[in-house]
């Protein structure tokens, strides 16, 4: 007595067919043609994809940033990322500079706790490996592999807040050498921007726009070629985080044509948002697309979708990060740099990724479904149990809906922001019905299961072995 799903054609990374997937408890017991439907309680997916559930692989809910907190928790955050057709999240724990890493993991895992309605990961953000020549830090490290926390991530940018040096970073990559972890990146030269930064500021240039006039390609080029030169010497795989620009994608390319594993993903923001559409520099509402790295100018943007599709780029996440505009983004009313970075996103990334990928032609039907869901999955130790549908996987399975047309708006949005970076835009394709561990949670539009049933994932670390 299950629950199949009939008639729909079934896309993985590997392939579109009319096939039946018959889901038993929270797996997906058989995908095949001509299931018999005799006791079964049977769901019509005709004229429908069956989609394993998206993965959205850099979440930032209630998150303290910037003096406040990422208006989005755990509960408002999953279930609008559930509605959009996303089950799983990585979100990112952060070690206070002087703590353990494990203290990190409790607090976050307390944030998330009674409240995720999907199931979610954690990276660990490292600050600080520790006085003793980093050795408390490594150690640490290895227990956070043993909990299931098989990414860390490091930041080139942010001085005095997040921002570690290049022995920490090299010593942490070595450490993945030993315990099969990835480290991911946060590339920008947060020296050299910090020196542009207060320039501008002594010079009165306190606009949004300088937010991103401040962070030149360059320093984020520079950074990722760092990153990637570390992860070399230490001989572990390398993975980029939100990489916005055609200078940094040149980075990663030239790397991987050597047979190099540097691994990158971007994110809706940076091919579809650009300085010349969004940041005229007319007015404070442009404190809205404040994220880091920055929107960038619109030529990026084509050599951005061509390295999705020639696999240079193998990820797209959100960033999910939202500051509301009436209250938090005012923070940087006078001073571009005391705007809280970030925006809402992990709603609209499936939508989004369809109507300018697929519907446009930029990329197969197949590929969107690597690069949302199959990739970070294989990347962040999460597959087979996500990012497929296949005999003794979850039954994280997504009912697209080719045909739907929606308008994005924050009047009808389910996350927590007073905005949307893409108002008033209309996309066709949507998520018609979501399941999560083969519990039906989202249903036209609406979150229709529990708050908090969501589960603390554990992933493996497989030291590369998924490249
Ligand atoms: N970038 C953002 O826009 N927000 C959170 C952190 C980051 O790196
Ligand atoms: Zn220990
Ligand atoms: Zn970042
Ligand atoms: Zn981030």
């Amino acid at each position: 007595m299950g629950t199949l799903i009939q008639d729909g054609t079934v896309v993985t990374a590997e392939r579109v067919e009319k096939v039946d997937v018959l889901i038993d408890g929270s797996t997906v017991l058989e995908v095949r043609a001509n299931i018999d439907p005799a006791g079964h309680t049977v769901v019509n997916a005709a004229g429908l994809f069956v989609l394993p559930g998206g993965i959205d692989a850099h979440t930032h809910m209630d998150m303290p940033f910037g003096g406040t907190t990422s208006a989005d928790d755990f509960l408002t955050g999953t279930r609008a990322a559930a509605i959009g057709g996303t089950t799983t999240i990585v979100d990112f724990a952060i070690q206070a500079k002087g703590t353990r890493m494990r203290d990190a993991l409790d607090i976050w895992k307390a944030k998330a706790d009674g409240k995720a309605c999907i199931d979610y990961g954690l990276h660990m953000i490292v600050t600080d490996l520790g006085s003793d020549n980093g050795k408390q830090g490594l150690h640490d490290m290895d227990d956070m592999v043993r909990e299931g926390v098989a990414s860390f991530k490091l930041f080139m940018a942010y001085p005095n807040v997040l921002m570690v040096d290049d022995g920490t970073i090299f010593k942490a990559l070595r450490q993945t050498a030993k315990n099969g972890a990835l480290v991911c990146m946060h590339a920008e030269n947060g020296s050299a921007i910090d020196v542009i930064v207060q320039q501008a500021l002594a010079e009165g240039k306190t606009a949004p726009i300088y937010h991103a006039l401040t962070r030149p390609t360059k320093a984020e080029a520079e950074a990722v070629h760092r990153s990637i030169a570390l992860a070399e010497m230490a001989g572990v795989p390398v993975y980029i985080v939100h990489l916005s620009s055609e200078d940094a994608l040149n980075q990663v390319r030239e790397a991987r044509d050597r047979g190099v594993p540097a691994f990158a993903e971007t994110c809706p923001q940076y091919l579809l948002l650009s300085i010349e559409d969004q940041m005229p520099g007319k007015s404070f509402e442009e404190a809205k697309y404040v994220f880091t790295p920055p929107l960038r100018e619109k030529k990026n943007q084509p050599k951005l979708w061509d390295g999705l599709v020639t696999d240079n780029l193998q990820v797209v996440s959100t960033d999910h990060c939202p500051f509301c505009f009436a209250d938090q983004k005012q923070l940087g009313k006078d001073d571009f740099s005391k705007i809280p970075n970030g925006g809402p996103g992990v709603e609209n990334r499936m939508q989004l990724l369809y109507h300018f990928g697929v519907n446009a032609g930029k990329i197969s039907l197949q590929r969107f479904v690597e690069i949302t869901s199959t990739a970070p999955a294989r990347i962040f130790g999460m597959y087979p149990k996500k990012g497929t549908i296949a005999a003794g996987s979850d039954a994280d399975i997504v009912l697209w809906d080719p045909d739907a047309e929606h308008v994005i708006s924050a009047a009808t949005h389910n996350m927590r922001c007073d905005f949307s970076l893409f108002e008033g835009w209309t996309v066709k394709g949507n998520a018609r019905q979501v399941y999560s561990r083969g519990e039906l949670v989202a249903d036209g539009g609406r979150y229709v299961a529990a708050v908090g049933r969501g589960q603390y994932l554990r992933r493996e670390a497989r030291g590369g072995a998924w490249q």
